[in-house]
């Protein structure tokens, strides 16, 4: 049997806009409406209306045996026009915490989860130089307005994601296909991520835990060759190195900067939120990057995303954190699949690459599982099914499925017994 340690947490992440419905004042809500750029024709619309249900949903998440929930706060409905903060939807998601509070549920609460307000995207978003001091702002505010209700803050989530995916494969709004744009953006990130820890800090006088969620990705070469090597080790250094290095070191290194410090970087995470899929293989290839992803083979198992389980790379990601020193919370893991059984197998077999990281001594300390239900999956649309829970079309009602009930006997027991091991355990 596997045990975790006392006090682990359990429980799922969200984001906002793919939950909450009606986040009609972002850049991906207008982006959705101009139609064509969501692969499966479906909007974000209604979501699962969890800016109405988020009582019932807190409710069944502690039926279903969780102790803490990842959730975002939308800056949009925060400050809907620079400079100005709309107080109702503040009170809002003050209710929507002391809701967690009451069903047990610690709050890991996300600033930025890839939606950013009208305005800002119409500065350029992320390309601007103005972007880390707004969002900076806009940390502090909220806050200083959440104070203690809020132990843990993640800043940004996945900053390698949203250069790569808004400004290099042009799979997120803007949609733009250029170098330049992608490495200005991934500059302003990594500050971006230290003056918000440090506006936090600030405002909140009880000593939240603050941290930036890194999606790492477990990288390999496609083969031997001094050129694949060197192709891996580029795509390494910017997904995973480059923020892991940066907020340690408190520099820009490459490939969005030649090494300079950023003031105030260094050193801003009391804790690293782990975010972690699958693995990448990668080969030399064209230019712009001089490098391609390799497509699993076909033994590989996949998921409907037609992303390789690859447990052993979700070890290798955490072993990596371990000389940084800091608690680490899995803030996102899991699959997209319309076959139950895959994601409890998928669930038990990274539960075990969790629990051989701690026992080698990375300080592990929770586990969030994406997601809590089926939601809107970006440019994928809600074709993707993430969640333990699904939604019954029509009505909306959540549906909890086995493996909602494989976690919860996991979060009871904290420990995956030798019963569930056997069944899916490989
Ligand atoms: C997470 O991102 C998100 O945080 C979450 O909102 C989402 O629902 C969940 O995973 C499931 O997808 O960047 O264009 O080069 C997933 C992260 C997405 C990272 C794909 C790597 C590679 C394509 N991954 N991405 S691109």
């Amino acid at each position: 049997m596997l045990k975790f340690p006392d006090g682990f947490y359990w429980g799922c992440a969200t984001s906002s806009h793919q939950v909450e419905g009606n986040n009609r004042n972002n850049q991906w809500w207008a982006w959705e409406q101009e139609g064509g750029n969501v692969r499966d024709g479906t909007t974000s619309g209604p979501a699962c209306d969890h800016y109405n249900r988020f009582d019932d949903d807190f409710a069944l998440a502690e039926e279903l045996g969780h102790s803490a929930h990842r959730l975002s706060i939308e800056w949009s409905r925060i400050e809907p026009e620079e400079g100005r903060w709309d107080e109702k939807e503040v009170e809002h998601y003050r209710r929507v915490i002391e809701s967690l509070h009451r069903h047990g549920l610690t709050p890991f609460v996300t600033l930025h989860h890839f939606t950013n307000p009208l305005w800002f995207e119409q500065q350029g978003g992320w390309t601007s130089p103005r972007a880390p001091d707004l969002i900076a702002r806009y940390a502090g505010y909220m806050a200083k307005q959440l104070g203690e209700a809020v132990p843990f803050w993640l800043t940004i989530n996945e900053p390698s994601v949203v250069p790569a995916a808004c400004y290099l494969a042009g799979m997120h709004p803007p949609a733009k296909r250029d170098m330049g744009l992608a490495m200005q953006a991934a500059r302003h990130i990594l500050i971006a991520h230290g003056k918000m820890y440090q506006a936090v800090r600030e405002a909140a006088p009880h000593d939240p835990q603050v941290g930036p969620v890194l999606n790492m990705i477990y990288v390999e070469p496609a083969s031997d060759s001094e050129e694949d090597r060197q192709a891996a080790q580029l795509f390494d250094q910017y997904w995973n190195s480059y923020w892991l290095e940066g907020i340690r070191d408190g520099v820009v290194g490459p490939p969005a900067g030649g090494g300079e410090e950023a003031p105030g970087l260094k050193g801003t995470w009391d804790i690293i939120g782990l975010n972690n899929y699958s693995r990448s293989v990668i080969a030399a290839g064209p230019p712009p990057m001089g490098l391609r992803q390799v497509p699993p083979g076909p033994d590989a198992e996949t998921s409907t995303m037609g992303w390789e389980v690859y447990p052993e790379g979700f070890y290798r990601v955490q072993a990596r954190l371990k000389p940084y020193g800091k608690p680490v919370y899995i803030t996102e893991n899991g699959i997209g699949t319309d076959d139950d059984k895959q994601r409890q197998r998928y669930i038990v077999r990274h539960l075990r690459q969790v629990h051989r990281a701690i026992s080698e001594g990375v300080d592990v300390r929770g586990y969030l599982h994406w997601s809590f239900q089926d939601n809107f999956e970006w440019a994928e649309g809600f074709r993707q099914k993430f969640g333990l829970i699904a939604m019954e079309e029509g009505t909306r009602n959540r549906l909890p499925r086995p493996s909602a009930y494989l976690f919860r006997d996991i979060a009871r027991a904290n420990a995956v017994s030798d019963e569930l091991l056997g069944r899916w355990g490989e």
